[in-house]
């Protein structure tokens, strides 16, 4: 295939479908290369003195890793000066970060989780960054969190840096899922993957088993059923894999289908699951969706769900359409 930079596809796509303006174009590759930053720091692992806890906790009283706390100050540095943004929100970050005054307000507002599935930094397993692009309310002045309260449908674009054997780039700007490889020679992104389609059906199944004793009917209805396998009555055998991070279990599932499972269950009602709807679920179901996948909360579209807290979290099933759609059915009932 003839090598097409970030930016070339970027300015294709702008002329194919007028949807990509200068701002969010540069929004875009700023991101990207922020994600070249974070992605050599995450390379350096024990030779650069990042591995290990920073010594703090995130507002979700998570234990906060180094790793956690330089990729989002990169991320942060990455994009206040451009005058794309009107303001950010971070998994690691309380509040909203609005763009510094000495800087001009764009007309967007980012909101990412620098580094996800930071509980396996330090065993050298895949990690990485997953971001989200909503346009700011017309006439904001002063960006508040209300600003950042929208339903997923909203985003304008959506993406996930995968820091594994490779490091790549996953995006939709609502126009389909296109992948990018790192080549770090050039530390350039080249086109490698275009129009990614999750199959329909599947035989792999991701879920955190060891708290299967917790899960809500539907879902151990669900996931018996694949268990009994050939002779049960799904009449298929199924396979099961769990990384722990989602932006590698969503990319395995982008390549060769699957469904991805965080659901509620009985630990703590008070918390309907583990993902975060602003930063992980919505910009996930964003591209699963574009990849002609489904992704709900166990009831309804993610991209549905009418956001009321800046750190909320939701239940999570998404992958190959039949069966987001079947499980999604086993709730109904
Ligand atoms: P558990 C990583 O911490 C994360 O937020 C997701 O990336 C991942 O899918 C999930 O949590 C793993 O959770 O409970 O299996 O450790």
């Amino acid at each position: 295939m003839k090598r097409v930079s970030l930016t070339q596809y970027l300015v294709e796509e702008q002329r194919l479908h007028d949807n990509i303006p200068a701002e969010l174009r540069l929004l875009i590759e700023v991101v990207a290369r922020a994600c070249k930053t974070i992605s050599h720091s995450v390379g350096k692992g024990a030779l650069g003195d990042i591995l290990g806890s920073a010594g703090s906790e995130n507002v979700q009283g998570e234990v906060q890793k180094k790793l956690d706390v330089i990729s989002n100050e990169i991320l942060l540095e990455a994009n206040e000066w451009g005058g794309h943004l009107a303001a950010m929100a971070s998994e690691e970050m309380e509040s909203i970060h609005p763009i510094p005054n000495r800087y001009p307000m764009g007309e967007y507002m980012l909101l990412f989780d620098p580094l996800d599935g930071s509980s396996n930094i330090d065993v050298n397993v895949s990690i990485g960054t997953i971001f989200s692009v909503l346009k700011a309310p017309e006439g904001m002045s002063a960006p508040t969190e209300a600003d950042f309260m929208q339903p997923g449908t909203q985003q304008v674009a959506a993406g996930y840096a995968v820091y594994g054997p490779q490091t790549m780039l996953v995006l939709t700007t609502g126009n389909g899922v296109n992948c990018f490889t790192l080549d770090r020679e050039m530390g350039s992104w080249v086109l490698t993957q275009k129009n990614m389609q999750i199959p329909e059906d599947t035989k792999e199944f991701a879920i955190n088993m060891s708290n299967q004793r917790h899960w809500h009917p539907p879902v151990q209805r669900y996931v018996s059923e694949m268990l009994a396998g050939k002779t049960g009555p799904r009449g298929k055998d199924f396979n099961m894999r769990w990384i722990a991070s989602m932006v590698a279990d969503v990319h395995r599932i982008l390549s060769r289908g699957g469904i991805f499972m965080y659901p509620a269950d009985l630990r703590d009602p008070a918390q309907p699951g583990k993902l975060r709807l602003m930063y992980e679920a919505n910009p996930m179901a964003m591209i699963v969706e574009q990849a002609g996948g489904a992704a709900t909360d166990g009831r309804q579209r993610i991209l549905d769900i009418p956001p009321t807290k800046l750190h909320q979290r939701v239940p999570v099933f998404l992958g190959s359409k039949s069966e987001v759609e079947r499980v999604t059915s086993y709730h109904a009932e």
